[in-house]
């Protein structure tokens, strides 16, 4: 038995090349004598999973002896990316695969490439889960994650003459072989139906009659955490149509149509909404959030009735956590179980409630709160909107005690909003739930506590934390840059920054060390070539290594300003051409990346990722220019493709108007990566600010509070005479598509600026000009370079996830012993 303690498997290279061609044979059903890199990656990837099942089999066993208090993380987006070298380098055996792969004649780097990108998310808050996910494992904590399993990922950026096309994202379509389908492990979730009047006990049980079943089968992730043996848990449901499935339609011989009908039941899991700017009240939306909601709820309390025979111990067992108010109806669920299946009675079932759930918040404007239709509600889940209804009496009429009859005040804290579609406020319901409210950076806490929900703020000050977001170090250093990683642990004199992040703040001492430089500089090269290389296969453009390589890579919004970035190429670019001789000599070359989505209903967006081609079209082949400026657009940004772009930038933009961004996660893998930040002061750019210092960034821009007076000042804003001309070269047709880019114009100017681009272009080329003199003393800007990687450390998840342990969640960690 103790033989067996470290698992079955060996990690020798005679025992990996068997395992894989093993694989290969029986699994991927290739002659081992015969397979290309797919099948070598397929069977590749089997084997990791074979070690990732022992040790994620470990694990739940461990904490299931041990019962700890969980954290249940529930998320309706997680932007995995790919697993493959991820995992073996989590699970320490990277090396061994790669000197047994290349035994057979393989690469595992090469192998590494033929993976698809797990893309079941947007943006920010999609990826902070993944993100959070590494941490939880790496740190030991008792995590498991919940979503649901989408058949089609965010939609791929196809782009044809400039424009963006979507294209399903079939990421399944060559099977997965890091998911484990779990069909033993499903549960049926209701639909529809009506509420009975029949009271099941006096404390307000009521029977719920569904019309719709839908059977959710479990597939699961196993996460691995670094340095350590634990391996979580990402539980994803599919729905599959429910034997329990329309059965009347069959009954009266409707065959056919009782056939289709149960497809459809499939649908609901099969598509990820990929407009995250608002909520528009579709019934399919509500339907994935409750199916999600339905099955994990069924799941912990399966799991927690298995250990417990009372209720009470709830709240010392399980930390349900809501990430944004998605996955909210869980409230209702929890309630619903425990009043009308647990009849434990209202009151002792909104007492557990209100000690397990905990809430944090990604937006910043009212806007972007989520709110769901009565009506809607009402049809799909009638007894959970009766139990919303229910909550908000009781804590309306507790209100009216402590604050009186404040009808606007009582109104905008109500959980369901009066007005021409009356809805439910799905924040006020998760504040009210929740013990805990969390923002996701200082700036953004602030905004909550004074705008967003300062009325819950002023009765319940004691709710409200912050926990400014991080990004996991193993994927943004180790995995993605693995030469940064080698020289980091060099100079260091040890890895342990890897798991301890508080390490890698001695760099500092080394930053002004010429021999540490001419190193950090190979490095970043090697990057810059890898990106240059991909830049050319994908755009036949050809970019000098000389030149800054300049990024701004995240979702396209109005607010985070893309524009604002292409406007300061056009300025350049104009610039340059004015320039004589003598001049030219003295400019900076830059290749400015931009790369993003924009959601497919997002026609500005769209117009900016036009203009963004257009303008690389005329720069990119006026010879004029050359290699001083270059314009590129990388197509279909995800985790894939963001790992081989962030290493190889020199400097990266983040230019949201201040006050827009929650916090910023992207300007934080560059940093870890030795980028420089160009950036306005807002989100968590105001705690990098601290760490880095001012003097090692390129700040710029309107601060927070300065905000609101400039828009107020409307058409009298002054606006710099040098943005009215690039405007005016957009305008006039420039670059072309003259009338297409009107509404881009109009949008900017005559007072309707509302994202201050005139405003902050003064200082914006004051900070790009900035830039461009500290890139000349190459000493200097390496000296940067190596202080923002040295300073990034509180920037990991790891210190997030342990804040959210102690401060919020109440978890301790349960290490795996063998
Ligand atoms: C909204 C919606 C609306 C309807 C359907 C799909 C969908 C998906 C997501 C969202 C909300 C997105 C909010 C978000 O991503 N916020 C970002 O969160 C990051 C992590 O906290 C933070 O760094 C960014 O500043 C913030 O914009």
């Amino acid at each position: 038995i103790f033989e067996l303690m470290d698992g079955f498997l060996k990690n020798d290279p005679t025992s990996l090349q068997n395992d894989i061609l093993h694989h290969v044979e029986y699994t991927v059903a290739r002659s081992r004598f015969s397979f290309d890199d797919f099948e070598a990656y397929q069977a590749l990837a089997h084997s990791v999973r074979d070690r990732l099942i022992e040790r994620w089999h470990d694990t739940q066993m461990h904490f299931k002896r041990k019962d700890p208090k969980r954290i249940y993380f529930l998320s309706l987006e997680f932007l995995m990316g790919r697993s493959l070298s991820n995992s073996v380098i989590n699970l320490g055996i990277r090396d061994q695969f790669a000197d047994a792969l290349s035994q057979l004649g393989f690469e595992l780097e090469v192998l590494a490439e033929q993976e698809g990108d797990a893309a079941l998310g947007n943006g920010g808050l999609a990826r902070l889960s993944a993100c959070q996910m590494d941490s939880l494992a790496t740190l030991d904590y008792p995590a498991v994650g919940y979503d649901y399993a989408n058949q089609y990922g965010l939609f791929r950026q196809v782009i044809l003459d400039g424009f963006q096309h979507e294209h399903l994202d079939f990421w399944l379509n060559f099977g997965n072989p890091w998911e484990i389908e779990r069909v033993h492990v499903t549960y049926p979730v209701k639909f529809y139906g009506t509420v009975t009047d029949e009271l099941l006990n006096e404390e307000n049980g009521k029977v719920w009659v569904p019309k719709r079943t839908v059977e959710a089968v479990a597939y699961d992730n196993p996460i691995p955490g670094y340095g350590t043996r634990n391996t979580i848990n990402l539980r994803l449901w599919a729905a599959k149509p429910s034997d329990q499935h329309n059965m009347e339609s069959y009954n009266t011989g409707d065959y056919i149509n009782a056939v289709v009908e149960r497809q459809r039941a499939e649908n609901i899991s099969s598509i990820l909404y990929p407009d995250d700017r608002s909520y528009q009240g579709k019934e399919l939306r509500l339907k994935q959030q409750y199916f999600f909601v339905s099955a994990s709820v069924q799941d912990i309390i399966r799991r927690f009735k298995d250990a417990h025979s009372t209720f009470d111990d709830f709240p010392e067992k399980v930390a349900l956590h809501l990430n944004d108010t998605h996955p909210s109806l869980a409230i209702a669920e929890v309630m619903r179980v425990l009043v009308d299946e647990e009849h434990l009675g209202w009151n002792r079932a909104w007492n557990i409630i209100c000690n397990v759930f905990t809430f944090t918040t990604h937006t910043v404007s009212p806007e972007g709160l989520e709110k769901i239709p009565v009506d809607l509600l009402g049809s799909l889940l009638p007894r959970h909107l009766q139990i919303i209804y229910d909550i908000n009496f009781k804590f309306v009429e507790e209100l009216k005690k402590r604050i009186g009859l404040d009808y606007n005040r009582l109104a905008r804290m109500s959980i369901v909003e009066e007005g021409a579609v009356k809805s439910i406020q799905m924040a006020n319901l998760s504040i009210l739930c929740s013990h805990t409210v969390n923002g996701v950076s200082r700036v953004h806490s602030k905004l909550l506590t004074t705008k967003l929900f300062k009325d819950f703020y002023e009765l319940w000050p004691e709710k409200f934390q912050y926990k400014t977001n991080g990004v996991t170090q193993r994927r943004w250093i180790v995995v993605s840059n693995p030469s940064l990683c080698a020289l980091i642990s060099k100079w260091l004199g040890t890895e342990d920054w890897i798991r301890d992040i508080d390490h890698l703040i001695g760099l500092r001492e080394h930053a002004a060390n010429g021999e540490l430089h001419q190193e950090w500089k190979m490095v970043k090269k090697v990057n810059k070539i890898r990106l240059a290389e991909y830049i050319e296969a994908m755009s036949g453009l050809k970019v000098s290594l000389d030149a800054m390589f300049d990024v701004q890579t995240k979702r396209i919004h109005e607010y985070k300003r893309q524009l604002l970035n292409i406007l300061g190429i056009i300025h350049r670019y104009d610039c340059i051409k004015n320039m004589d001789k003598n001049d030219r000599i003295k400019v900076v070359p830059r290749v400015c990346i931009i790369g993003g989505k924009a959601a497919p209903g997002y026609e500005t967006a769209k117009k900016i990722i036009k203009l963004c081609h257009a303008v690389a079209e005329k720069i990119n082949n006026d010879s004029d220019i050359g290699d001083l400026l270059k314009l590129v657009f990388i197509p279909d940004y995800n985790v894939s493709v963001a790992e081989l772009v962030i290493p190889g930038a020199d400097i990266s933009q983040h230019l949201s108007t201040a006050g827009h961004e929650a916090s910023g996660t992207g300007s934080m893998k560059f940093l870890m990566n030795g980028c420089l930040l160009l950036a306005t002061v807002d989100g968590s750019t105001v705690e990098i600010i601290e760490e880095i210092g001012e003097d090692n960034m390129f700040l710029f821009g309107a601060k927070v509070h300065e905000v609101s007076a400039l828009r107020e000042k409307g058409p009298a804003l002054k606006v710099p005479l040098q943005f009215s001309r690039v405007v005016r070269m957009v305008r006039d047709g420039y670059f072309g598509f003259k009338d297409y880019f009107k509404s881009l114009c109009d949008n900017i100017e005559g007072g309707q600026d509302y994202y201050l681009l005139g405003a902050d272009f003064t200082s914006y080329l004051e900070a790009q000009a900035a830039a461009d003199k500290a890139y000349v003393d190459q000493e200097r800007w390496t000296e940067m370079s190596i202080l923002s990687t040295a300073g990034s450390g509180r920037f990991s998840s790891d210190r997030t996830v342990e804040e959210y342990a102690q401060k919020t969640w109440g978890i301790q960690p349960c290490r795996c012993p063998f």
